[in-house]
């Protein structure tokens, strides 16, 4: 099976702010982000993976890594960290294998500033941008979802210490900046943009049933000012990843970001019993095939969607 990545290959950030093939033309990615790596490494494995590319025909996988919530990787042992990376291995190499597109995320949540654990974060993208180099398939996403009182300030300060060194090996990758507000605040990327590199995107995050027309507006004039926008997680439903499913919001999200060729990943491959989970808490299944009835009802929607039915 031709996958995008064997159609359109390493991407980058062009000068209209798409993301790009090599002829400059704009390609969006589907796909759909793990939940934690920490908590669910079931499912990263090359058959899940396959189903998701055969049956979903996602395009791109999100690898959240979380860094301060249980087992994270910053406040774990050694031997946590070193099964992480292990796991974000076995995704990256499954990944590349199917020819899909991989995100390396840098989960921080509780953890509102990345300032907080910015030396181990330096040493992990150290380590996996000297790994993944010559991979043309691979993105970094340096932080999750800054929040509470993390500015866009110490956010900058944060990506003046990390992008140098994804640079420093990996001359060619997308990297993928989370901005204040839970990756809401494109407008203060707009009135003040990351300078020392060329080839990066700033994130946006929606959850369907509570972010609407404000939050849009907020995305429409960052695309109206030219900034590069990745969208790297969406929920159809509320912010606290549960509650109710809102397929006609979510519907108006997606053909928004569809107009501007802008990617989409969507929260959160688990049977976790939380509504933006893919499968129902009985699904014990991680590598497919999957029924109907495995699916909660945004993964079914989504799934749906994605194949066009
Ligand atoms: C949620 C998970 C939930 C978990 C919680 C705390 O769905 O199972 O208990 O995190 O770890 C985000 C975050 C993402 C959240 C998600 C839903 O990036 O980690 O996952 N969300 O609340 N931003 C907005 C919503």
């Amino acid at each position: 099976m031709k996958t995008k990545y064997d159609k359109y290959g390493a991407l980058h950030v062009g000068s209209g702010g798409k993301l790009v093939d090599r002829n400059g033309e704009a390609v969006a990615l589907h796909g759909y982000s793990t939940h934690s790596l920490s908590w669910y490494p079931e499912y990263v494995n090359r058959d899940f993976l396959e189903n998701m590319r055969d049956e979903w025909h996602i395009d791109a996988i999100r690898l959240a890594m979380y860094t301060a919530e249980e087992d994270g990787y910053c406040v774990g042992d050694d031997a946590n960290r070193a099964r992480l990376v292990e796991v974000v291995d076995r995704g990256v190499k499954a990944a590349t294998e199917l020819g899909l597109y991989v995100i390396i995320d840098w989960h921080i949540l509780s953890d509102s500033n990345p300032l907080i654990h910015e030396d181990l974060a330096a040493d992990f993208f150290e380590l996996v941008s000297s790994r993944y180099a010559a991979y043309g398939n691979v993105f970094y996403e340096i932080c999750n979802e800054p929040n509470v009182d993390c500015t866009w300030a110490d956010i900058k300060q944060y990506a003046d210490r990390i992008i140098p060194i994804i640079r420093k090996n990996d001359k060619y990758a997308v990297i993928l900046v989370g901005t204040p507000k839970w990756s809401q605040r494109l407008d203060e990327a707009v009135s003040d943009p990351i300078t020392i590199d060329d080839n990066l995107m700033y994130v946006v995050h929606f959850y369907a049933d509570t972010h609407r027309d404000e939050l849009r507006q907020v995305y429409k004039d960052a695309i109206k000012a030219g900034l590069p926008v990745f969208c790297s997680e969406f929920g159809t439903c509320a912010a606290d990843g549960n509650n109710a499913h809102n397929a006609e919001e979510a519907e108006i999200w997606l053909q928004l970001l569809e107009a501007n060729d802008t990617s989409y990943l969507m929260w959160n491959i688990s049977n976790r019993d939380e509504t933006s989970a893919a499968f129902v808490p009985e699904c014990d299944n991680y590598a497919g095939p999957y029924r109907d009835s495995d699916l909660r009802e945004p993964a079914l929607w989504y799934k749906n969607r994605l194949t066009g039915k």
